[in-house]
This record gives structure tokens, C-alpha cells and sequence, in this order.
């Protein structure tokens, strides 16, 4: 009876809650080998094997392994990368939403399975193989049906518990099911994958506190006239455009995530991180805090290298540069050369007046 009841119940759920679960099956892998390179060409592979069994890929954290500390950490998949995008090519799920929305209905948890090459886990799937290229998937999909085999598991131990990270930690070998170094036919694959970041210029050491100084007798400093234009035409050079406040910053950078999120439409996920360039003051913490309800993580070089800035600053999403500073001024001239858009701190200069914008902004 209490079966019954819960049978209804899950069907009322999946109706209610229109979760729509793939009757072809799901396929879950674990990055366990090697560091980002070897995750992604295993990304790839898992992507292709996905694709030829027309199974629904779960995307796994990444597995990071940072300097000093003793266990490894799970990135979600989405943080470096776009879903979207990948979405073009094959149907997917991030493994936080696998494992909330489909594992609970799918995927019990004394139905989980893993699936071994060798005799290590509960199933092994020898002499199969991942070359989905060569007539080896239908071979897979008669071995395996969806109705049967719902969710295939590349790991190498049975998962006692449902925990992701805990899944990820107890494997140490191969899991995907994918070759290493990646197959020549999911090489192209790469394009579907899309990272989007927003570059940001902080132009504030005390070299250019004092610069900004000379603002009210030189409306046209510096590189001001890539804003203002080189006759003043649109206006002269302002102190906030030099030495933006913090309000300025956080509201520019909050308004341009939030058009562009929206603009894609496909729920705030976009822009996902920030980077931020500076000479000398990157404001991390004041960017974490202001941008954490919106789950933009904040990031910026660990060495001081203005090339590898300006490098990064180039291939963002969208750059907010400083009109005045000849270091903002090669990032857009790059960037207008590439296609790419870019916009200035306090220009163009706010209509209404400050205290009216400051109260509609603030959130
Ligand atoms: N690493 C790093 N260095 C910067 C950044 N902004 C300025 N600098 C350094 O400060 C110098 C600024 O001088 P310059 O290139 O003449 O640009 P401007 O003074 O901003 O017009 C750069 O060449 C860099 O060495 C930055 O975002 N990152
Ligand atoms: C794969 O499955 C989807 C449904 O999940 C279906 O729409 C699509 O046509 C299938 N693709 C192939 C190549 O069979
Ligand atoms: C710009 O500044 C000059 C003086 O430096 C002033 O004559 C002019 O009116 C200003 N233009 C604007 C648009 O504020
Ligand atoms: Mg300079």
C-alpha cells in the first residue's frame, strides 16, 4: 500500500512539477582523472557517447585540485562553462539538477549501479566500448535499453549514498566514458562549449588618484577622448569618470549582467563571473558581497601581469574600461576591432541627477 501511495504520489509530482524525464536514458560519468585538460577531453568524449546512445549527458563538477590543501574541490560544471550552448548539440543536465530532480525518481539509490571496463564495479560492460563512431553504439543500446537501464554510471565503485561530492572523492581512475586523449571525431565538439564573464578595468593607484586631479583644467586627459571625443564634442572629462565611486561601479556592473542575462533569456545564467583588472585596488571583497545575490563569482589574476589582463579583458562578454586611461583605451580599441562590446565608468554622464539615480539603482 504505502508503495502504491508513493507511486502516486511520484506521479503527481512529475505532473505538478512537469520534470520531464528522459525515456532514453541518462548517462552519469565522473571526471576522476587528471586535472582541466584531461576533464575536458574526457568532457568531450562523455559529450559524443552521449550523443550516439541519444542518452541525456550529466554534466559533473569539475574537480580541482588547489595548491596546499589536502582534498580536492567539485566546481559546478556551469561555473566556467554555458549549458546553453551545448544544449544545441545534445540534451543535458548539470549533475546539482540530476541529482535533485531526476536521481530521487530515476536512479535510487539501491539501483545505483556503476558501470566498469574492468572487474571493479557491480557491472562491466567489457568488451564494449566508447567509440560511438564505429557500430558500437547500437550494440550498447541492446545491452543496455533505457527501460532497463534508465541511468548508466561510468565510476568505478557502487554509489553507497547519493552525494556528489563524496561520489567524486572516493575515485581516483578513469570514469568517463570516454578515451584518453580525446578521440578525433568529438574534437569539434569544443565549440559548443561557451564560457561568458564580464571584464572589468580598475584603474585607482595613487599614480592615478593624483592624475585624476588635474580633471577640472584638462577635459580631455589622457585617453578621455575615446568617451568625449577629441574635440569635447560629447562633453567634457569628469571626475567619476576617472576615479569611479564604488556605487558607480557596482551599479554599472550590476545593470550590464543583468541586460545581458536577460537578453539571452535563459534565467540569469549567463554571466556567471566577473574579472577584474586593476594597478592596484581590485575591490574583491565589496564585488563578492554586492554581487553574491546574483551568484556572480569574482575574480581576478593572481600575479600582476598587465598582459595577461589585457589578454583576459579582450575576450570578455562585455568590458567596462576607464575612459580616461590609455590601458582601458587598447582593450576597446581590441575589442571594437573584434566586434566586441565595451562601455565606460560615469559616461556617458547620467541625466538624471545623482541622488534620483542612486535611489533607483540600489538594490
Ligand atoms: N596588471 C595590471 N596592470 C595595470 C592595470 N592597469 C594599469 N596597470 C599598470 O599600470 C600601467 C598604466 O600605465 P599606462 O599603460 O600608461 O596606462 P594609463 O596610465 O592607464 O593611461 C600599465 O602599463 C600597467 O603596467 C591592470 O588592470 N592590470
Ligand atoms: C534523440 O532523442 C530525442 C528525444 O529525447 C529525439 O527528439 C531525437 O530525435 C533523438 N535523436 C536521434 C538521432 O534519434
Ligand atoms: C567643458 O569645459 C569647458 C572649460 O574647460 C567649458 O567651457 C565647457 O562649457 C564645458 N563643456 C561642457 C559640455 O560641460
Ligand atoms: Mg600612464
Amino acid at each position: 500500500m504505502k508503495f502504491i501511495t508513493n507511486l502516486l504520489f511520484l506521479s503527481f509530482f512529475k505532473l505538478f512539477c512537469s520534470i520531464e524525464f528522459d525515456p532514453l536514458g541518462y548517462i552519469v560519468y565522473c571526471p576522476c582523472m587528471g586535472r582541466f585538460g584531461n576533464q575536458a577531453d574526457h568532457f568531450l568524449g562523455a559529450l559524443g557517447f552521449a550523443h550516439g546512445l541519444n542518452r541525456t549527458l550529466v554534466l559533473p563538477p569539475w574537480v580541482e585540485y588547489r595548491y596546499g590543501e589536502p582534498k580536492s574541490i567539485q566546481v559546478p560544471f556551469d561555473t566556467y562553462f554555458k549549458v546553453e550552448p551545448l544544449k544545441k548539440y545534445h540534451k543535458i543536465l548539470v549533475m546539482e539538477e540530476f541529482m535533485t530532480k531526476i536521481a530521487p525518481y530515476e536512479w535510487p539509490e539501491y539501483q545505483r549501479i556503476a558501470f566498469c571496463y574492468m572487474a571493479r564495479g557491480s557491472e562491466f560492460y567489457s568488451p564494449l566500448h566508447y567509440d560511438v563512431y564505429h557500430n558500437m553504439a547500437q550494440q550498447w543500446k541492446d545491452r543496455y535499453p533505457p527501460s532497463k537501464w534508465p541511468v548508466l554510471a561510468f565510476t568505478g565503485e557502487t554509489f553507497k549514498k547519493y552525494n556528489t561530492v563524496k561520489f567524486l572523492l572516493t575515485h581516483n581512475y578513469l570514469g568517463a566514458p570516454a578515451s584518453f586523449p580525446v578521440q578525433l571525431e568529438n574534437r569539434g565538439l569544443q565549440k559548443y562549449l561557451e564560457c561568458a564573464f564580464v571584464g572589468i578595468h580598475l584603474r585607482n593607484g595613487i599614480d592615478w588618484v593624483r592624475a585624476c586631479e588635474h580633471i577640472p583644467e584638462s577635459p580631455n586627459l589622457f585617453a578621455a577622448a575615446q568617451c568625449v571625443g577629441y574635440q569635447n564634442e560629447k562633453g567634457n572629462a569628469t571626475s567619476n569618470m576617472c576615479l569611479p565611486s564604488k556605487e558607480t561601479i557596482i551599479r554599472q556592473i550590476k545593470r550590464v549582467i543583468k541586460s545581458i542575462n536577460n537578453l539571452a533569456n535563459n534565467n540569469d545564467r549567463t554571466i556567471k563571473s566577473l574579472y577584474v583588472a586593476s594597478d592596484s585596488y581590485h575591490m574583491l571583497d565589496d564585488l563578492r558581497i554586492a554581487l553574491k545575490r546574483m551568484k556572480v563569482h569574482v575574480f581576478k589574476y593572481d600575479k600582476s601581469s598587465p598582459h595577461v589582463d589585457l589578454a583576459i579583458l579582450g575576450k570578455s562578454n562585455h568590458f567596462i574600461g576607464n575612459c580616461i586611461s590609455s590601458f582601458s583605451a587598447f582593450v576597446k580599441r581590441e575589442r571594437d576591432a573584434k566586434g566586441f562590446p565595451s562601455s565606460f565608468w560615469a559616461f556617458p554622464v547620467e541625466k538624471s541627477n545623482k541622488y534620483n539615480s542612486f535611489l533607483h539603482d540600489e538594490l
